[in-house]
């Protein structure tokens, strides 16, 4: 059976093999889950059930493939930025967005898998990575947007991730969460600056926002109810908030920036509920969230096509680093004879 990058062995009627498990098996998974239980950490070196590591295993490289998916976009106007500050700012944004990938794809290596394995997935078209990315980028207003509502969104999820019960997982998140907040901040910041200039500039970050307002709310997953992995995850400690709840405080965090910065956030049906002490909001188009996330959204095989592109013309690179450690650890071990 096929299951995001991973082969589990079938039985010859297609069912998958179930491995009877051994008394130790059974006590060690007693040790695990009462570590669990007791909101404790798993290290790479621990024992861990197989669908924990695999769970693991899938959102941390699909988290992975992300950002560096996530450079793309935003990457595009680098060569556009209006000022050599923006510019400035813009290149350090996705430089961080490249290491936050760098972070994740360690951690996931933690669990046995390897970068090449991962990269064959997301680079055949097999493996997900966050539908977000596959919205093309218009106009100069849209940088702002990014870092104000995608990257806000993916701190309200990433924060608490931050406390998931996988050690490396959780370590690798404080850091990218510190980063993100600036990348929220100056997406925010360059939005405000347009906002105090002509008509025209603030058309542009109104229509920015009204393009990715609703893909930033289909970012955080199915609704709870359609959500296959959410239960499990949330077990596992691997997820602390559900997608739903981290959906409405992303919206009612964002109402009043939206306010402040003066734009209108394209929803009829957003409102304050004074019983549930939180905002209303419209339906999501689900369809077309699983059309963009099953490869048929506006820019996903551009997305592709550029990453494998660039994979492909950093070969030299790996290459010649290679080299170079093999150079080294042969005079190293000369030197110690
Ligand atoms: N896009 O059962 P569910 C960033 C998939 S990087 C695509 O709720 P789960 C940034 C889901 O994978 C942002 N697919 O799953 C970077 C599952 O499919 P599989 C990325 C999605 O795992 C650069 C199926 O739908 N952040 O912000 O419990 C520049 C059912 O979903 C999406 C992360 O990856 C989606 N939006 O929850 C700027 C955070 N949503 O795997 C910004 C870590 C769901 O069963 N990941 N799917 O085939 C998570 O927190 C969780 O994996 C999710 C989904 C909340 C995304």
């Amino acid at each position: 059976m096929y299951t995001q990058s991973f082969n589990v062995p079938d039985a010859p009627d297609g069912k998958t093999v179930p491995l009877a498990p051994s008394k130790e098996d059974a006590a060690l998974q007693a040790a695990f889950d009462t570590r669990i239980d007791a909101d404790g950490r798993i290290e790479p070196q621990d024992w861990m059930p197989e669908a924990y590591r695999k769970t693991l295993v899938r959102q941390i490289s699909q988290h992975a493939h992300s950002e560096i998916v996530g450079m793309l976009p935003e990457g595009n106007w680098i060569s556009r930025a209006p000022s050599l500050k923006r510019k400035a700012i813009l290149i350090a944004k996705v430089q961080d967005e490249g290491g936050h990938g760098l972070y994740l794809y360690s951690a996931a290596e933690t669990l046995g898998t390897s970068r090449d394995q991962m990269l064959e997935g997301l680079h055949s078209g097999r493996a997900k990575y966050s539908s977000i990315f596959n919205y093309p980028t218009l106009t100069w207003a849209d940088v702002g947007v990014i870092g104000w509502l995608v990257d806000g969104a993916a701190i309200m999820n990433q924060i608490p991730l931050c406390r998931c019960s996988y050690g490396p997982y959780a370590r690798a998140m404080v850091r990218v969460c510190k980063e993100e907040s600036f990348h929220q901040r100056q997406g925010y910041e360059a939005l405000l600056v347009m906002m105090t200039g002509t008509e025209e500039q603030k058309a542009m970050v109104q229509d920015a926002v009204d393009r990715w307002w609703w893909k930033c709310l289909a970012m955080f997953g199915p609704p709870d109810a359609d959500s296959p992995n959410s239960a499990q995850g949330m077990r596992w400690g691997i997820k602390r908030v559900s997608n739903d709840d981290l959906r409405q405080k992303f919206v009612d965090a964002t109402v009043p920036q939206a306010k402040v910065l003066g734009v209108t956030l394209p929803d009829p049906d957003l409102k304050w509920n004074e019983e549930r002490q939180h905002h209303d909001y419209g339906r999501i188009d689900w369809n077309e969230f699983w059309e963009t996330v099953n490869g048929n959204g506006p820019c996903n095989k551009e997305r592709l096509a550029t990453r494998v592109k660039a994979h492909n013309d950093g070969q030299w690179v790996r290459d010649a680093a290679l080299a170079h450690a093999r150079k080294q650890q042969s005079r190293n071990m000369k030197e110690a004879a």
